[in-house]
Order: C-alpha cells, then sequence, then structure tokens
C-alpha cells in the first residue's frame, strides 16, 4: 500500500477542498466495482460539502445495480451513451476528475479524449496492472487488493473525517463498498486478501446490511438468464485438450434471450469449477468487435493471454479484450478457430515465461 502514505492523502483532500466542480469517473461497461466505488465517492465528497458533484460513465448502469442508486443522486449521474454532449460538457469543465477502477483513459472509451485534453487536476485510485501515472496529478496504485473499491475504502479511512472509523463513512458509501469489493471478489470467491476481510468486518459493524445486497446482487436475475445458463453449458461450452473452456455467443443468441448488459454476469467462472479446465474465456459479438473474457486458475495468467492474442489485459486470473472484425477475424464465425490455434499456443509454450 506504498501509495496511501500521509502525504498522498493529504493531498487528496486539499485538492478536494479546492476543487468547485468535481467529477468521478469509471471504465466502460461499468462493474460492481466500477459503480461501487463511483457511487462511494460521490457520497463521501456529498459529505464533506462538496454538492455538486458529478458520475460521468461511457455506458449505463446495469440493472442489478440500481438499488445503489437514489432519486437524489441519479440526476447528478451522467451516462455517455445516453447523454454524448453532455457528458464531455460535464468533463471540460470540470475542474478537479477523480478516476476509479481503471489503469489508462483508453478504458473509457468513448470519454478517452474528452480526459486527455482537460486541463482539470486528475487523481487516479485504481487496482490494475500498470497504470499510466503520468497523466494524473496524484495516483493511488495497488494490485496487492481486491477491488477499487477496497483501495478506496483504505483511502477514505485515512482521512481526517472519517479518521480510521468505519462508522463515520455515510451509510451509502459504505454499502456502494461493499457491493464494489462483494461483486469484485465473485462474493469472497476470488482475491481476497486479509485486508478485504477486515473491510468486511469494520463495515458489517458500522451497519451495512449484507443480506440485502446479497439479495439485491445474486437472487433477482431473470429467468431468460438461467435458461441461457443451462444452453449454454450443454450446448455452447468447449473444452480443448489444453484445459482450455470456451463459450462463444453470437448476435442471434444474444438477441434470441433479449440477453441486456449484467445477463451473462459470472458465466465466464462457471467453466472453473471442471478441474481440467485451467483457463475459461467468454466471447460476445458486440458490432465491429467480440468482447473477450478471461479468467483463469493458479499458474495460468489470464493477463498475459489476454495481451498476446485479445488486444486487452487486467489482472492476472481475470483479464479481458477484444478481437476486432475483420482484423483479427473475419467474422464471429471464424471465433472457435482463432481461440483453439492461440491458446493451444499459449497454454504450450507462452504461459511460462
Ligand atoms: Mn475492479
Amino acid at each position: 500500500m506504498q501509495d496511501i502514505n500521509r502525504h498522498n492523502v493529504q493531498k487528496l483532500v486539499s485538492l478536494i477542498a479546492e476543487a468547485k466542480k468535481i467529477t468521478v469517473v469509471s471504465h466502460m461497461k461499468p462493474d460492481g466495482d466500477a459503480v461501487g466505488c463511483c457511487i462511494g465517492m460521490y457520497h463521501y465528497l456529498a459529505a464533506s460539502g462538496k454538492t455538486g458533484t458529478k458520475i460521468v460513465l461511457p455506458h449505463r448502469v446495469p440493472s442489478y445495480l440500481n438499488f445503489l442508486i437514489d432519486k437524489d443522486m441519479a440526476c447528478d449521474l451522467c451516462i455517455h451513451e445516453d447523454k454524448p454532449k453532455l457528458a464531455l460538457e460535464v468533463i471540460s469543465s470540470s475542474d478537479l476528475i477523480i478516476c476509479l477502477d481503471f489503469n489508462a483513459f483508453h478504458r473509457t472509451d468513448s470519454l478517452e479524449d474528452a480526459l486527455r485534453s482537460s486541463a482539470a487536476e486528475k487523481v487516479l485510485i485504481d487496482h490494475h496492472l500498470n497504470p499510466d501515472r503520468t497523466s494524473f496529478t496524484l495516483a493511488f496504485s495497488e494490485t496487492e487488493v481486491s477491488s477499487a473499491s477496497e483501495f478506496l475504502f483504505q483511502i477514505l479511512m485515512r482521512t481526517p473525517i472519517i479518521n480510521e472509523d468505519a462508522g463515520n463513512l455515510p451509510q451509502k458509501t459504505a454499502l456502494a463498498l461493499m457491493t464494489g469489493m462483494t461483486t469484485d471478489t465473485n462474493n469472497f470467491n476470488n482475491s481476497v486478501f486479509p485486508s478485504t476481510l477486515r473491510m468486511a468486518s469494520a463495515l458489517i459493524e458500522a451497519g451495512v446490511d449484507r443480506d440485502f445486497i446479497l439479495s439485491n446482487l445474486y437472487n433477482q436475475y431473470s429467468e431468460k438468464r438461467m435458461r441461457l445458463m443451462g444452453h449454454t453449458l450443454q450446448d455452447l461450452m468447449t473444452i480443448t485438450k489444453d484445459g482450455v473452456a470456451y463459450i462463444i455467443f453470437d448476435k442471434k443468441l444474444l438477441q434470441e434471450y433479449h440477453i441486456e448488459e449484467g445477463d451473462t454476469e459470472g458465466f465466464v467462472n462457471l467453466p472453473l469449477s471442471i478441474g481440467r479446465v485451467k483457463m475459461s474465456l467468454l466471447l460476445k459479438e458486440d458490432g465491429d468487435r467480440i468482447r473477450v473474457s478471461i479468467r483463469s486458475k493458479k499458474g495460468v495468467s489470464a493477463n498475459r493471454c489476454a495481451q498476446l492474442h485479445f488486444n486487452g489485459g487486467g489482472h492476472e486470473n481475470a483479464a479481458g479484450g477484444r478481437l476486432y472484425i475483420p482484423k483479427d477475424v473475419a467474422g464471429i464465425e471464424e471465433a472457435a478457430a482463432y481461440i483453439e490455434t492461440y491458446t493451444h499456443l499459449f497454454m504450450t509454450t507462452e504461459n511460462e515465461k
């Protein structure tokens, strides 16, 4: 946690104190961690007297996270895919931009240019490898944490108004950060550090309702999601002789099951429960690209595979990327052959550096 020192926390506190218009941003296709830490930060800023803070996201918040959005906050939430002009105006008119849960501006997709060209002070708070530190006034980066939500929790705990007592966090911040950590660890299934359990313990003591979070996250799925899961496991999952499982969702299937963002959350993890599966890939056709999620077991680097073959990267055992049509593959129908070829190369010669 070398970035969390008195000097940096002090600097963050004074950047916030001096700012007149603060904007909080996160990455494209925001997940529970991205949304959780943005909302957590928003309510911390509001409690610090910073009204008028905006949250700008490239894409909509998945509906399973709606329980984190209250009426007051909803009008400060600006989504680029809904209101592109407004989103870019908010960014260019802010004097402090707090960037959460991503390591470089290109991860924000449509917000990238506006963030890059903005004259605002920029703060990074993130848990991915290889942060682009030079683009920020102040960077907090740490990979030995479960999530950006956990890292933000640790930083906020060191600020004077919270003063190491989670009971001083606004309740909505506590709820949002617990939610972000829970989704990024897949409910304590991966990336759990001693500090993660300390955070959970402090937040539960401070009154966070974990049952409420779990019932919102995991017991509110649509029927179509479970039916698609059944079809996927029965008919669409392939396992190669190298122990690589892959699932491909083309546009037709996504339309047939009326699949929205968030509906396939967690699918990529399912094949890892099979003993001989060492790495799992989920591909989704999305316009002129195919989005790729990769998860791996210990000893196999999802991050390296994403970097080498899928124009991406991420964490050691959880990464993502994309294949461009027609640059990488002529179309979705060629994706299976691409995966077979390149994961075989990866598993046999490239994984062990
Ligand atoms: Mn994250």
